[in-house]
């Protein structure tokens, strides 16, 4: 259990204590250092340059979606996509997370006879076979991705799978996620399928002014509505959209690192856009988007927020508390994770 100290000041190790709850995480984006390190090693045949991952945190929008495109030629098979998922679910659950959302768009791939269906297969195993074999200590969904840099077709198929694997495996895929390269500017033609998964009962998390002047498309996604907002960096920006974002209490996934980082945000945490929408009391969820591209953990991301916002320990773990009401998940998951919580502050002094 977790020994509050008076002090004020939140360290790193006490934001790797508390249990967390990471809602905001695509796995390709995810793969830690040594995980990439061992999939280079393996693959020497494609003559990749490791410069790309050597930059840190000194990397642009448009520089994080090259490192994905390598990250997908080294992830090119359905048991690299096993592999890498057991990696990532351990490494979450080692800084502490007790409940986890993993995203990620599945992808075909002739060469490897890897389709669709079997990259949902191989990441659904992993989690199942984790969970297995490390005695439940922390739950894992998956929402299926959407690209918006690929087209309507490959979205549509997207979708169908989501809606089967809601059926076929309900404990695992519980809704969608609305990605991609946010500066392609055709976004609207995806509405349908927004409003499919909606129709058809999956949750959605989509990724919503994360670049400048995107107001109309937010606008539009807006009216779905959906179930939590991706970065939303920019929704301040209209006053219209401020107040309707304001007025819904739709939960914003927080990614600070990834923003500064993409520099979407300047790089002063206190300026950060969260810091407003918390100064609202407008539901946010600490999330790290990227771990491994972006260098950074739920822990350090709890780290800045707390020491940005000078908040206590207390605040810090009710912080990380106030995200189970926002989980794709059903009301027993919350039961189970608010007892975990609760059991943590057991100690309290
Ligand atoms: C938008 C992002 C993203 O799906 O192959 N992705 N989409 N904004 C971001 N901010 C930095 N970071 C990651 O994981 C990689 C994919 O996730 C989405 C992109 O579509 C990227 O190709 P998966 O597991």
């Amino acid at each position: 259990a977790i020994l509050f100290r008076m002090q004020s000041g939140i360290t790193q190790e006490f934001c790797q204590q508390i249990p967390k709850v990471e809602l905001h995480a695509h796995l390709n984006g995810s793969l830690s250092n040594k995980t990439i390190k061992k999939l280079l090693d393996r693959r020497r045949d494609l003559k990749i340059s490791t410069a790309a991952f050597e930059k840190g945190e000194q990397r642009t929008m448009g520089d994080c979606f090259e490192m994905f495109k390598v990250i997908h030629s080294l992830v090119d098979s359905t048991e690299v996509i096993y592999e890498v998922t057991k990696d990532v679910i351990e490494e979450f659950s080692a800084d502490g997370v007790k409940y986890l959302e993993l995203r990620s768009t599945p992808k075909g791939l002739v060469e490897s006879g890897m389709d669709k269906r079997r990259y949902m297969d191989a990441v659904v195993g992993a989690i199942r076979d984790y969970k297995h074999d490390n005695d439940d200590v922390i739950d894992v969904k998956f929402l299926p991705s959407i690209d918006r840099g690929r087209s309507i077709k490959d979205a549509q198929e997207n979708l169908k799978l989501a809606e089967e694997y809601s059926i076929s495996c309900e404990d695992i895929v519980t809704g969608i996620d609305f990605s991609g390269n946010p500066y392609t500017t055709d976004a609207a033609k995806f509405m349908p399928v927004l409003q499919g998964a909606q129709r058809v009962g999956l949750k959605s998390a989509v990724h919503l002014s994360e670049v400048k002047d995107r107001s109309d498309e937010t606008r539009m996604f807006l009216s779905v509505p959906p179930d939590r907002i991706g970065h939303g960096t920019f929704l301040t920006d209209e006053e219209d959209v401020k107040s309707s974002v304001l007025e819904s209490r739709i939960p914003i996934e927080v990614c600070v690192s990834s923003n500064i980082a993409s520099n979407t945000s300047p790089p002063e945490h206190i300026k950060h856009h969260s810091v407003w929408w918390m100064g609202q009391e407008h539901p946010c969820v600490v999330c790290t988007d990227d771990k491994g591209v972006f260098s950074t953990g739920l822990s350090s991301e709890y780290f800045i927020i707390a020491n940005a916002l000078s908040l206590s320990e207390e605040q810090t773990l009710k912080l990380s508390e106030s995200a189970i009401d926002f989980i794709f998940a059903d009301e027993n998951m919350k039961a189970k994770l608010k007892q975990i919580w609760k059991e943590s502050k057991k100690d309290e002094v």
